[in-house]
């Protein structure tokens, strides 16, 4: 938990600012997405030009979320030319997850405040509010607004739900504690209709979706007794299903709803013919630390990385990587 005078006193540093950026990681989510507007907003009441960059435009399901404020599309043109008083980083606090931004990084000698919620950390802060404890990096931006007694209008309320929401799985997953309820009352309290956000963003998918859900089911795959599942798509998959990045969200969460698997790996081949895999856990393993060990990050119930070699190659790693993280779980 954070207290509410650390809320504070991150304020008292911001107050400073008169130039800030915020930024998340790429491939921004919901949660990246509500943290970037509440963030932006919040820091709107104390300095003059407050701007809250993404790495590549917004998925679609979120742009009615910014449809009067879009968030600024990063390219390091018009970076050259400014340089902020201040760097808000939100939902990460990982290199590895901001790569477009590195050489901005290396030489910038404005002071970083931190809002995140994952276990990797590797980037210094002047003030860090991390909170692994917190469902989303939204609620850690809520919270620090209730605690300096900023009001948000609508339509941040409703970023800020939408982000508490999405990595709550809809409040389904184990993060789904008291405080986040909490938090997402007091935001219905503000006028936010769950029921309406949730249809706007939830039932909007375009076919294609369902296309490729149903070509990555037909490469699905059980191992170690049913309790681990792989399965994979090929950017050929996405041509014959005419699916565009922006349909691909969260499908990996589609694969957990077979009862017997504990943990579960979804592969899938990027434009520049590299392998991503999205790792998940139902409980027990612990599948943070493996996307570590590759090079990545996440939380324990929901990580990811980037491989190199073929498919086929990532798939034989990691099912012996969670064959192996299963055996520590199994009562002898
Ligand atoms: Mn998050």
């Amino acid at each position: 938990m954070i207290r509410a005078e650390q809320y504070r006193e991150a304020m008292d540093v911001m107050r400073g600012w008169d130039r800030v950026w915020i930024i998340a990681h790429a491939h921004a989510d919901g949660d990246a997405i509500g943290s970037l507007i509440g963030a932006r907003a919040g820091l709107r009441t104390v300095a003059r030009d407050v701007t809250a960059f993404v790495f590549e435009p917004i998925t679609r399901r979120y742009e009615f979320l910014v449809a009067d404020d879009p968030l600024q599309v990063w390219d390091d043109e018009s970076a050259k030319a400014t340089r902020p008083d201040g760097l808000v980083l939100v939902d990460t606090c990982s290199r590895s997850q901001i790569e477009p931004f590195h050489s901005v990084l290396d030489s910038l000698s404005a002071p970083i405040v931190v809002f995140d919620h994952h276990k990797t950390r590797d980037i210094e802060a002047a003030v860090g509010l991390f909170d692994e404890s917190a469902a989303a990096a939204s609620l850690l931006i809520a919270e620090w607004a209730e605690a300096n007694e900023i009001t948000f209008d609508h339509a941040t309320n409703l970023a800020l739900f939408a982000g508490l929401s999405s990595d709550t799985g809809w409040f389904r997953y184990e993060n789904a504690d008291r405080r986040a309820f909490e938090t997402a009352g007091r935001m219905i309290e503000r006028g936010v209709h769950p029921d309406e956000l949730y249809r706007r963003l939830y039932c909007t998918d375009r076919p294609q979706r369902l296309a490729m859900l149903a070509r990555i089911f037909d490469t699905l795959e059980l191992h170690a007794d049913g309790r681990i599942a792989t399965a994979y798509y090929t950017q050929e998959m996405m041509k014959k299903s005419g699916a565009k990045s922006g349909d691909l969200e969260e499908l990996v969460s589609e694969i957990g709803r077979i009862g017997s698997i504990v943990t579960w790996a979804l592969f899938s081949e990027q434009e520049d013919g590299r392998v991503r895999v999205n790792l998940r856990s139902k409980d027990t393993v612990d599948v943070a630390a493996l996307a570590a060990r590759l090079g990545g990050g996440g939380h324990a119930r929901a990580a990811g990385a980037r491989m190199s070699g073929s498919i086929e190659d990532a798939k034989l790693q990691i099912v012996r990587e969670l064959t192996a993280d299963l055996g520590e779980h199994t009562d002898p």
